[in-house]
Formats: structure tokens, sequence, C-alpha cells
């Protein structure tokens, strides 16, 4: 991975000019300016996470007799007030909403639709284990200065404009792509800008990494079953050695080790639930997209993720992303048995 040494970029500076380069209308720069903005104040509140009593229960009293949220109900609404009056967006969709945001009546409606997970891992705050934000944005395919419907939301993964996400770990980034690969930034708190420092990413061709959450393992399908089987054994003769198993249980955080280390990330159907638990609109669309661009394969196990056509906004998912070679491995082990 080429890093940058010669030249200070931030996040701004790094749209605005690719947003030259291909003559953009600065939708996009006001986009990602305005949500790096919330990402900052997301950063600043998860790390105080463990100092203020944010935690627990929704609207719990502070000492100073304040109403204090839930980590995940406050970064959904950072984002929405971060985002509602830019005069980009028409409508917002989050996970934590049953349905969709509309943009209030006295501020102009753009030309965009933004979705997003405010806090994906949230399982994973009350003990300071990594988590983050994913974001989608889709044009819209109602007319112009219009409100926003469910229709514009319910679009093809393949349809996005831009899509990242915020990982709050050892050091905050933010990753994205706008369909001409993907760039990383890291926050710097003193300057409080996100910096560039992952130029151009690209996904291994394969790893040596699985990332699963194997206590499902007996509720799986038999396919699903022989590909972690597998992935488990030395095979002499194929130089193929066991897999190591990395679950961290966010999302983004074992989704952005398999776009930096190569392998692959799985949420599969099992029996309980059908379609797996991650959503197609706010977590398997976006991360597919980043890992596509960085040139890996993202699938449901019977087609590209990309390519799902939406039926609701909260749809699940089963999910297969990673290095390219390593997906294939997967589909390989998914075809029936003869
Ligand atoms: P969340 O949106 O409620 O946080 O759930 C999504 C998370 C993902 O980050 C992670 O990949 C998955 O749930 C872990 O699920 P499990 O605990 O079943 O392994
Ligand atoms: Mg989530």
């Amino acid at each position: 991975m080429p890093l940058v040494h010669n030249k200070v970029v931030t996040i701004e500076r790094h749209i605005i000019e690719q947003e030259r380069a291909t003559h953009g209308t600065g939708d996009f720069s006001g986009i990602l300016r305005d949500l790096s903005l919330a990402f900052k104040i997301i950063y600043r509140e998860v790390t105080r996470a463990g100092l203020v009593d944010i935690l627990g229960a929704t609207e719990r009293q502070n000492i100073q007799g304040e109403i204090v949220q839930k980590l995940d109900d406050f970064a959904n609404e950072v984002i929405y007030r971060a985002m509602d009056h830019g005069g980009h967006l028409c409508a917002m969709a989050s996970e934590e909403n049953e349905h969709i945001m509309a943009i209030p009546d006295h501020y102009e409606k753009g030309k965009y639709v933004l979705l997003f997970d405010p806090l994906d891992g949230s399982s994973n705050i009350d003990v300071n284990v990594t988590i983050g934000t994913i974001f989608s944005v889709l044009r819209r395919v109602t007319p112009e200065n219009t409100p926003g419907t469910e229709a514009d939301f319910l679009q093809p993964g393949y349809k996005q404009v831009a899509a990242g996400y915020a990982i709050y770990g050892s050091s905050t980034m933010l990753v994205y792509t706008a369909g001409k690969g993907v760039y990383g930034f890291t926050y710097d708190p003193s300057v409080g800008e996100f910096l560039l420092s992952h130029d151009n990413i690209r996904i291994p061709d394969h790893g040596q990494i699985y990332s699963v959450n194997e206590g499902n393992y007996h509720k799986w399908d038999p396919r699903m079953r022989r590909y972690i089987d597998w992935a488990k054994q030395d095979i002499e003769g194929e130089d193929k050695k066991a897999y190591s198993l990395r679950y961290i249980g966010s999302m983004v955080a074992d989704v952005h080790r398999t776009l930096l280390y190569g392998g692959v990330f799985l949420y599969p159907a099992d029996v309980k639930s059908h379609k797996g638990k991650l959503r197609l609109l706010y977590e398997a669309n976006p991360m597919s997209f980043v890992i596509e661009q960085a040139g890996g394969k993202a699938t449901t196990g019977v087609e590209r993720v990309l390519e799902v056509q939406p039926e609701r906004l909260h749809q699940r998912t089963p999910l297969i992303v990673g290095s390219p070679k390593n997906v294939d491995e997967v589909l390989l082990l998914l075809r029936d048995v003869e």
C-alpha cells in the first residue's frame, strides 16, 4: 500500500481536486465535507464514552440534569443535523429509523439521497472495541426540487455515486470511494483534519484470513460448513495452509482489515435468518462498493451484491466480501455437491 509522504492533503482538498478533474458540480465535496464534520463529532463522543456517562439506557439523566443519549442515537442525530441543511440531499435513511427522513421544509432539496448506519457494531461500545459509521450516496430518481421518496433509496448498489465508512479504532479513519478508486484518510485530532494516508487502496488478490461468526456453524447450510472446514485445513500438495480466523463483530472493522490485509468476510444466511443479518442498503451495498473499487468481490452467494434490486429499506442479505481469489474459493465450495 503506497503511503503518502510528500504532500499533506486534507479530505476536502482531495475531493475538490477529484471533482475538478471530472468537472463535478461541487455537490459531492459538500456532502463529504458535512459528513466529515459529523464523523469528527461522533469521534469525540466515542473517545469520551468511558469518561462521561453516555452509555446505557436512552433518556438517562446526567449529573447536570440533562438527558443523555445512547451513543448510537447520538450519532444518528448528529449525522441528520449535519446533513439536513446543505442543499445537496432531498432525503435521508438510517438503519436506526423505520422510515425515510425528510429534509425540513425551509431547506433546499438537492439531487442526492444519503443512507447511513450511524454506529455499526454498537454492541462493542461498552467494551472499548472498534466501531464505525457506514454511508452511501445515491442520485435521486424522482423530480428535482421535490421531497425525496422511498423510490430514491430502492436502487441497486451499482448505482451508488459514493460510499464509505468512518472507523473509530486505534486511530480514526475515513475511507471512501466515488467510483474512481478507494482513498483512506486518518484523523489528526491536533489539527482537526482527515489527512490522506492511504492513496488508491488495492485489496490483496488473496489473503490468509477468514472472518465469520463461527458460533453459527451448526445453523449454516452444509455447503457453507464445507467451505469453513476447508479454510481450516493444511492441504499438502496444494500449498494450502490453514487460514487464520479473525472476527471482531464490527463489520466496519472486519471489512477494513479485509481491505488492507486480504482474505474474506462472511455473514451467511442460516436456518434462523434466511437472509443473513446484515442490511443490504446500509451495510452490504456501501462496503461492497468500496471492496469492488479496491479490486475485490462481493456476492450474496448467488449474485453480485451490487446487482440486487432492493424491495424494502431494511431488507437483509447474506454477504461474502473480500479478496477476489478468496471469494472465488467460497463460491466454488458453495456449489451443489453431486
Ligand atoms: P448492528 O448494526 O446492530 O451493530 O449489527 C451489525 C453488526 C455488524 O457490525 C457485525 O458484522 C455483525 O453485526 C455481528 O453480528 P454477530 O454478533 O451475529 O456476529
Ligand atoms: Mg449495523
